[in-house]
């Protein structure tokens, strides 16, 4: 059996996984990513847009910023609509921080670009990856590659490897936790070469469910409507999503509404999920492998993120230092930030979607809390606080 030897083994090359192997090099701390995916599908995946000022930051000290700042686009604000009223959420204003609409896409080309050229071994299309020995002092990962069985010895492996990874099942039954939530719908997403509807995003609760106008860029827009959790992409035809679009977000918006052939279709579940504990010896679990939470919130990629920042400080204050104590802490620290991130976006998910089994007394909740926010800058301020981002600790 072929034996490879690095200090941190990440499973995964997905955000976190990268910018954890960036944030160690940046610091002389040797890692091997891998990744049972090729980089042409990792960098075909359309998944999150919307970037936290600490993920911005993150990215920087990553040294990813550059086509980030040129090509994304700062927010300020955003608009709630609800049955056809509005809100605007200042962000800027409550808060004095803004957002960065810059693609997952984008962000994880940037980052396996930079890895690779900076000589990282990511080693793409490996099967069976297993941890072992993951409470030994040194623990390992075993893969196959083109039909041969490769060892990694390391001494901290971390599991960035989504939620369907292998790394979460590495923790014994009795010692994990789950919480879950599956929520009965999806989302149909659709990404189309036009202008935005309007510069800032719009969340809109409406009677037939849910819409969300998001963009990429100032030419590419990208358009989300709640469906059902059953549905087929081939049952939605171009024409029925944009009819049904133009529905949800209301005519005087709609007016502005350039419609385009859509390249990218897809039905994502929502759902809320926590692991605990996220460490489990000297296996780290980071991003979707812990948690997930439903995308209205936009919080996904930016809990991956946080995590990262979390686990790096960590790693680099135990190599450097030799002191273990942020490490002990690291399940504790991430998981505190992570409930408040599923509260929030669980909030947001409930707000704004049509639940079929709903009472009459919960959708007058629903109006409610838009009501809430409406009026009061508190309420406002308390939302726009958790969009933009919660401290790390
Ligand atoms: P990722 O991005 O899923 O990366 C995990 C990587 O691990 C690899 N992998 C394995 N490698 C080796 N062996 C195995 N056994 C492996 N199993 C998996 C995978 O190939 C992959 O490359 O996790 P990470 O890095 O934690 O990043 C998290 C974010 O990707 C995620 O939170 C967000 O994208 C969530 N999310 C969204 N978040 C938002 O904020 N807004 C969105 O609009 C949004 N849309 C989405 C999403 C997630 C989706 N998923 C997970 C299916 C849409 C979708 C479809
Ligand atoms: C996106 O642009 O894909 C996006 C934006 C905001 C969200 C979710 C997804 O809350």
């Amino acid at each position: 059996m072929k034996i490879k030897k690095t200090q941190v083994c990440i499973i995964g090359s997905g955000p976190a996984g990268l910018l954890l192997s960036q944030l160690l090099h940046n610091e002389g701390i040797d890692s091997i990513i891998l990744d049972r995916q090729t980089r042409e599908r990792i960098e075909a995946r359309i998944r999150a847009g919307v970037l936290e000022t600490g993920t911005v930051e993150a990215l920087e000290e990553a040294g990813v910023g550059d086509r980030l700042h040129a090509e994304g686009l700062p927010h300020s604000g955003f608009d709630l609509s609800f049955n056809g009223d509005h809100h605007r959420i200042d962000i800027a204003g409550l808060t004095g921080k803004q957002v960065m609409v810059y693609g997952q896409t984008e962000v994880t080309k940037d980052l396996i670009k930079r890895r690779l050229a900076q000589g990282c071994e990511i080693i793409f299309s490996v099967n069976n990856v297993e941890p072992h020995d993951v409470i030994q002092a040194k623990p390992k990962v075993r893969y196959t590659k083109d039909g041969e069985t490769v060892e990694i010895e390391c001494d901290f492996i971390a599991g960035c490897d989504g939620f369907h990874g292998v790394a979460r099942q590495a923790i014994p039954a009795d010692i994990l936790k789950t919480y879950e939530r599956v929520y009965p719908f999806g989302w149909l997403g659709v990404l189309t070469e036009r202008p935005p509807v309007a510069e800032e995003l719009i969340y809109a609760h409406h009677e037939r469910g849910f819409a969300l106008c998001s963009m990429r860029s100032k030419t590419r827009s990208r358009y989300y409507i709640q469906c059902a959790a059953e549905d087929d992409v081939a049952d939605w035809s171009d024409d029925r999503f944009w009819d049904e679009l133009v529905i949800r977000i209301g005519e005087d918006t709609a007016k502005h509404l350039l419609r385009g052939p859509s390249f990218e279709k897809s039905i994502a579940p929502l759902r809320s999920f926590v692991a605990e504990p996220m460490r489990y010896g000297n296996l780290f679990l980071a991003g979707d492998a812990a948690h997930i939470v439903p995308p209205t919130g936009a919080k996904g990629l930016n809990l991956a993120v946080s995590d990262v920042r979390i686990l790096s400080r960590a790693l680099i204050d135990f190599y450097k230092n030799r002191n273990a104590t942020y490490l002990e802490n690291y399940s504790a620290t991430c998981l505190r930030r992570v409930w408040k991130a599923e509260r929030f976006s669980w909030f947001m998910s409930t707000m704004l979607h049509q639940f079929p089994d709903f009472s009459p007394f919960e959708k007058k909740m629903q109006r409610a809390e838009f009501d809430h926010i409406a009026g009061s800058e508190t309420a406002s301020r308390s939302l726009a606080e958790n969009y933009a981002g919660l401290p790390l600790e």
